[in-house]
């Protein structure tokens, strides 16, 4: 396969099917690299051999009862492997038709037939998921989509993200290696396809019903009237109110530090976040002091505990022990892996506590190979559908669409990068356009030299982000 994809790579150099440069894409953004394989057609043995390859991918796939090609590029590719592979074709019409049936899928197929998506190039993603919600409505069962270039920009999560297997044969950074090996580009134009492949990251999609309210177009103010956990409301119209959407990680191990830091912070963030088992002098003084700057300056404090066990433990683990956490966090957050009965045990320990509560839920983990996926993902959305408890999940991307829940993304810092031990950041322009409401800073502040510089510049750069995400 390896040498097969070489070979193919110089073909589509050789026909201009890859192009560097300065262009522009049909949405409207710069790329110095320009993939358009619609020429293929003008050579039918290149068009032969990259149907025979990515057809390949699918070769372990016996029960494949229908193929779709995205039109159009793809079309020609999907008619090929439906001829040499002896299984029908369906065509998704862009508009269905003013006359006639008004179909919008061409072809023979029956309900829960199985059908595998053909795609030349991915980008956010867009074009598949809006087939695949298509061959859906119509009672198709689609598993995969096969691709023949990935662009690496966030597509392939927000295809897995909708629950569909992807497979590509290339990706662009794949691509370009074949490229240089084979002389046919200069290291520099690698260099610069990598800086752009690292700064530009698509807009993130889902399957989402088009017609239900739009969550990252709705303003905080608007979204809290839709909430219906109160601490939700509460933190939507308090982010309106103060222009943020900074959540504050204080992962100090002082009581005293993270009081300092916090009457710095506290005009400017909507909810400050610690850790309070790594608290080396905690007491309930400290509790005191956190809650009266919380009243003052407006904003939730949150213990992320990531409760993880049975309903009847966590009961006990939020309501009892040296921190009685139940008694003061507004906010908590909790692992969806017991299932149902952990929200059950949480909502237990409330019992005696008047004021307000909320949970989010760690629906997906920034750390590098993090196990939160496809449907573990799903189970824990589904969970918070149940449940008056959730204010909002803990994930990196817009996997959710209920506008009166709240997306916490941690992970956030001025420059992409990583740490020694896992963890992966973005900048907030990118959290924010993957949809991140609350963005958790941690290191990015507490380890600055200037605290309260680093807290307004997150904070303005954040409230940017979403400003444009609201108006475009
Ligand atoms: O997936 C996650 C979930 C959480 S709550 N990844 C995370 O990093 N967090 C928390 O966010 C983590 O426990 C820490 O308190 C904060 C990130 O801190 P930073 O210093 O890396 O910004």
């Amino acid at each position: 396969m390896d040498k097969q994809l070489k070979e193919l790579a110089i073909d589509l150099f050789e026909i201009n099917a890859v192009k560097f440069g300065d262009f522009v894409t049909k949405v409207g953004l710069k790329t110095p690299v320009y993939v358009d394989l619609r020429m293929i057609i003008a050579y039918p043995k290149i068009l032969r051999k990259i149907s025979k390859i990515l057809w390949a991918l699918a070769e372990d796939d016996k029960d494949v009862d229908q193929i779709c090609g995205v039109p159009y590029t793809a079309l020609p590719i999907a008619s090929v492997i439906s001829v040499e592979s002896d299984i029908p074709m369906l065509i998704r019409r862009k508009e269905a038709k003013a006359y006639g049936t008004k179909k919008l899928i061409e072809g023979s197929f029956k309900q829960g037939d199985t059908c595998v998506i053909i795609e030349d190039v991915v980008t956010s993603g867009s074009s598949i998921l809006e087939t695949v919600r298509d061959l859906q409505n119509e009672g198709l069962n689609v598993t995969k989509a096969l691709v023949i270039m990935d662009r690496q920009q966030g597509g392939r999560k927000n295809i897995e993200n909708s629950g569909i297997q992807m497979q590509s044969l290339y990706t662009l950074s794949q691509l370009m290696d074949y490229l240089l090996e084979a002389k046919k580009v200069t290291a520099e134009t690698v260099q610069t396809v990598t800086t752009y492949l690292s700064e530009n990251v698509a807009p993130v999609k889902t399957l989402e019903d088009e017609s239900a309210p739009k969550r990252l177009k709705l303003d905080f103010a608007e979204r809290s009237k839709l909430a219906i956990n109160p601490l939700a409301a509460k933190l939507l119209n308090l982010m309106s109110q103060k222009e943020t959407m900074l959540c504050l990680a204080a992962d100090l191990t002082s009581a005293q530090d993270i009081i300092d830091l916090t009457e710095i912070a506290g005009p400017h963030i909507a909810v400050l976040k610690i850790h309070v088992d790594i608290i080396e002098d905690f007491n309930q003084t400290f509790i005191q002091k956190l809650k009266q700057l919380s009243e003052k300056h407006r904003f939730l404090i949150m213990e992320d505990r990531k409760f993880g066990d049975i309903g009847n433990t966590v009961s006990l683990q939020y309501e009892k022990g040296l921190y009685k956490i139940a008694e003061w966090a507004d906010l908590i957050t909790a692992h969806p892996v017991p299932g149902a009965g952990i929200l059950d045990g949480l909502k237990n320990a409330l019992k005696n506590i008047s004021g307000d509560r909320g949970v989010f839920l760690i629906t997906e983990m920034s750390s590098q190979g993090a196990l939160t996926r496809e449907n573990y993902i799903k189970e824990s959305l589904a969970l918070s559908k149940d449940s008056d408890l959730i204010t909002g999940h803990v994930c990196q991307s817009n996997i959710f669409s209920d506008p009166g829940l709240i997306q916490l993304t941690p992970g956030v810092k001025l420059a992409k990068a990583s740490d020694a031990l896992g963890q992966q950041y973005n900048t907030p322009e990118v959290v924010v356009s993957a949809g991140a409401d609350l963005a958790v800073v941690g290191r990015g502040i507490t380890e600055s030299p200037d605290k309260i510089s680093s807290i307004l510049k997150y904070k303005t750069q954040l409230w940017a982000a979403y400003k444009n995400r609201i108006s475009s």
